[in-house]
């Protein structure tokens, strides 16, 4: 039996904005000893200085990041072979000849990534020995402060952690509760050869370079590489006490008899750009010192506070408590885990706001955008380079930045895609003769374009499954048009509408006709699946795979609308509308699914963990039960063979999909998995993957911070979606969660929207337009608006400011096989609104 405590009146309290809301204190991870290994340590980050606190006593450690801190300089991986590859790759897929095919891709490939590097670790180890008594650590997620307390000696010790965005600084306080009882000591630790210099008796500085280049995989001779060339780094360490004595040398910097000390981190880089890494990270790593020199510790938290909260606050979920909470998190994780689940709903909560914690402090304007580790990589060479990987994670990352109100947070994306617009396309020019832009699956702070695979070294293990994709930079540019959608801000998207339309000319020029005269992608691949020919032998380079017809759609759809909303490119307009006249149709196969393939090849027994065939439904939008029953079906039955196991962004996105199928308790099951501990030794998750670290952070495994905003994103998404042109309140909410109540929730439209429920059923919500114009409303129930009855729904179907996307066309096998959906019963109506208004509905 799953009991549910939740006071309504904490639902009610939730309304008064400003309020601090009761529910805020549990918003914290917490553990009664500290970190053993990384994935208990800690996150802190400005978006651009992280740092992973251990939280240890004889000894801590802070693991440090800089997120400019690359291996490599940019580097031409271009391969003007694909060019003249590519004709007769084209002819072996048209004549089937797939195996052949797959051979011959590898001549289209080019170098790998450059590695998002750490930046060694900071210690602070106390000379005096000290056993911890009372002994607990916390990660507060409201202030953005991570914190230790112990008694040791019948002292009391406190450190407090915060990375400051307005200041740019990493900020340490030691504090004991005797008067000069702290005798500690700082050091660095750096796998990269670097020296320490003692500037004064206060201030060190720890300087480097990163090597020219670190191996993709073994397979290379030599795995890193330094020499002349590299980004330059320095970290600065500047030292503040209160009473005591302080010393400086190249080790550290001693302290002894202080009674509370201050340590500011700086960390600065040569990097400027994909093309300038000639800067002077002097200058840099010493600026935001300077700038604090007159400012106190509690005036450095003050203006951190202010910043994290004026963000982190905009949203507030309620699902109540039930107990599970008094737990420490990595014994709350294990309780969950042991019982199976399907308990602790504060934990769901927590899960949520930390994947908006983690959009606070690894994303923000003049920073890097995130990596597959956020900003947090404790390795030289880190799984997968901790790159952008473009055929989901990177994408991923991005998913809750609008919808969990943090739309700011999604500028060093936007600012990634514009350098990648730039460097994708000579990309298109010397791999294909194409107009327009292209990038394939990853990509990295040189902004890379190239398909991977190790060509230039003869790398035998380049696969063209993952590589012969040039999709990446098209889906990427789906982020910047949805910001307009939340925002409305035109001015945006006047900037960054080159982008979108660079990324359709080049679908527009790679786009080819197949022998019934259809627009085919060839070479195409579906993300990193294989298909079986004749059942056995396995393929991955064919036409036309459903995820290419997919993007492309969107991409289309996207431009379309932007050059409308622009008044720009009619003639671009009318070309991309022809294309789309007689695009290769979408297809329903012999089960009952959307075809993944060209053929219906699809193996019913295959779990991969990609979906990509069903991006239609999420992150697109044009596949939607409320409209069309055949592609919603489609995608239901593909998702049901797929099953419910995965990595966990795999996961995460069955989230998101099934809450788009409006189906809550399908979405809570594999939300439900994700709040399993990973790695765990009695209890691990379902299907042996994806689950939460004790940190919280996201197993794919190993960690991928991709699964923690996939699962916040997939929370929004069951409680309000605004894709189909209408705010729907409560599209899909599980059993599980009776009552609760959400705050801040953003939708398309520029709309704010607070939700209350009971016993399964919305019972007040509150919009407020930020824009103006027609608000539709889609709810289960009937309902009042400022206590007036609201107009039905009518005329244009559609929130005026959203206009819906274009249709595909689509072809089934058997109808008969597709899955059916089942939808609530609805109502619509329309309410006209005006700018700054707050609409009341019952
Ligand atoms: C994609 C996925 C893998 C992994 C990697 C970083 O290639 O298929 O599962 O997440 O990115």
């Amino acid at each position: 039996m799953i009991k549910y405590v939740l006071g309504f009146g904490l639902v009610l309290m939730s309304w008064q904005a400003n309020a601090a809301a009761p529910e805020d204190s549990l918003l914290r991870l917490w553990y009664r000893q500290p970190a053993k290994q990384w994935v208990e340590a800690l996150p802190v980050g400005n978006g651009r200085i992280g740092a992973m606190v251990f939280g240890g006593v004889q000894k801590e450690e802070l693991q440090l990041n800089e997120g400019f801190l690359w291996s490599g300089t940019p580097r031409d991986g271009d391969n003007p072979l694909a060019k003249t590859t590519l004709p007769q790759m084209r002819q072996l897929l048209f004549e089937e000849k797939y195996m052949e095919a797959d051979k011959l891709a590898k001549k289209m490939m080019g170098t790998y990534s450059a590695r998002y590097l750490t930046l060694g670790s900071l210690f602070i180890e106390n000379d005096i020995p000290q056993e911890a008594t009372g002994y607990t650590r916390e990660l507060n997620l409201t202030k953005g402060v991570s914190s230790v307390k112990y008694t040791a000696n019948g002292i009391d010790y406190t450190r407090e952690v915060f990375a400051s965005y307005p200041a740019q600084l990493l900020v340490i306080r030691y504090t004991a509760s005797k008067p000069g009882a702290l005798h500690f000591r700082t050091s660095f630790a750096n796998p990269m050869p670097h020296v320490n210099k003692a500037v004064n008796n206060h201030y060190i500085v720890m300087k480097g370079r990163c090597p020219e280049y670190v191996a993709n995989r073994p397979y290379e001779p030599k795995q890193i590489v330094y020499g002349e060339k590299g980004i330059n780094y320095e970290v600065h360490v500047d030292a503040r006490t209160t009473g005591g004595k302080i010393t400086a040398d190249t080790a550290g910097i001693r302290i002894s008899g202080a009674s509370t000390a201050i340590l500011l981190v700086s960390a600065g880089t040569s990097y400027k750009s994909p093309d300038d890494w000639a800067g002077n990270p002097a200058t840099a790593a010493t600026a935001p010192l300077k700038k604090v020199q007159a400012a106190s510790y509690e005036t450095l938290l003050q203006a951190h506070l202010a910043d994290h909260r004026q963000l982190f606050s905009r949203v507030q979920l309620n699902l109540g408590t039930d107990g599970g909470e008094q737990l420490p998190t990595d014994e709350r994780l294990k309780a969950y885990t042991r019982a199976g689940g399907n308990r602790d709903p504060q934990l769901t909560t927590l899960l949520f706001q930390y994947g908006r914690y983690l959009m606070i402090a690894g994303s923000r304007k003049g920073g890097p955008a995130l990596t597959l580790q956020g900003l947090w990589n404790k390795e030289m060479q880190p799984p997968w380079g901790s790159n952008y990987t473009i055929n989901i994670n990177t994408e991923m990352n991005y998913w809750p930045s609008e919808t969990a109100n943090l739309s700011e947070c999604g500028q060093p994306l936007f600012d990634f895609i514009r350098k990648m617009a730039k460097r994708g396309r000579v990309t298109a020019a010397v791999n294909y003769g194409a107009n327009g832009w292209t990038a394939h699956h990853n990509t990295d702070i040189w902004a890379m374009t190239n398909p991977v695979g190790g060509f230039d070294y003869g790398d035998p293990n380049g696969n063209p499954k993952w590589a012969i994709w040039p999709m990446g930079g098209a889906w990427l540019t789906r982020h910047l048009w949805e910001h307009y959608l939340f925002t409305g801000d035109k001015a945006m998207l006047a900037a960054s509408y080159p982008d979108l339309k660079g990324a359709a000319e080049f679908m527009l020029d790679w786009l080819i006709k197949d022998a019934n005269g259809q627009w085919v992608t060839n070479p195409s691949t579906s993300p990193e699946n294989n298909f079986l020919i004749n059942g056995k032998r396995e393929g991955s380079v064919s036409i036309a795979s459903t995820m290419d017809l997919s993007i492309i759609h969107d991409l289309f759809t996207n431009t379309i609308r932007a050059a409308e909303t622009l008044g720009q490119d009619a003639a671009l307009v009318t070309r991309i509308r022809e294309k789309m006249k007689d695009m290769y149709p979408f297809h329903a196969g012999q089960y009952g699914q959307l075809q993944e393939w060209y053929k219906d090849w699809d193996d019913p027994k295959d779990t991969h963990r990609h979906v990509s065939h069903v991006y239609g439904l999420f992150p697109g939008n044009f596949i939607n039960p409320r409209r069309d029953s055949i592609l919603s079906g489609a995608a239901k039955r593909s998702l049901l063979l797929r099953g419910d196991g995965g990595t966990g962004w795999s996961k995460s996105w069955k989230i998101n999909w099934w809450a788009r199928l409006e189906d809550g308790n399908h979405a809570w099951t594999m939300l439900n998995k994700q709040l399993f501990l990973a790695g765990g030794q009695e209890v691990s998750v379902a299907d042996n993957s994806g689950g939460s670290y004790p940190n919280l952070f996201d197993a794919h495994p190993p960690f991928q911070i991709d699964g923690n905003f996939g699962v916040t994103s997939g929370i929004a998404e069951m409680l309000l979606q605004s894709h189909d042109g209408v705010l729907h309140l409560l599209p899909a909410l599980p059993d599980i969660w009776p009552s609760g109540s959400v705050k801040g929730l953003k939708a398309r439209g520029g709309f704010e929207v607070d939700i209350v429920w009971k016993n399964g059923q919305l019972t007040h919500a509150r919009i407020t337009s930020s824009l103006g114009g027609n608000c539709r409303i889609r709810t289960a129930r009937t309902v009042m608006v400022n206590s007036e009855a609201p107009a039905a729904a009518s005329g244009k179907n559609t929130n005026a400011f959203y206009p819906l996307p274009l249709p595909v066309k689509t072809v089934v096998k058997d109808q008969g096989k597709l899955a059916s959906v089942a939808l609530k019963a609805v109502y619509e109506y329309d309410v006209p609104t005006t700018a700054g208004k707050t609409y009341d509905i019952k």
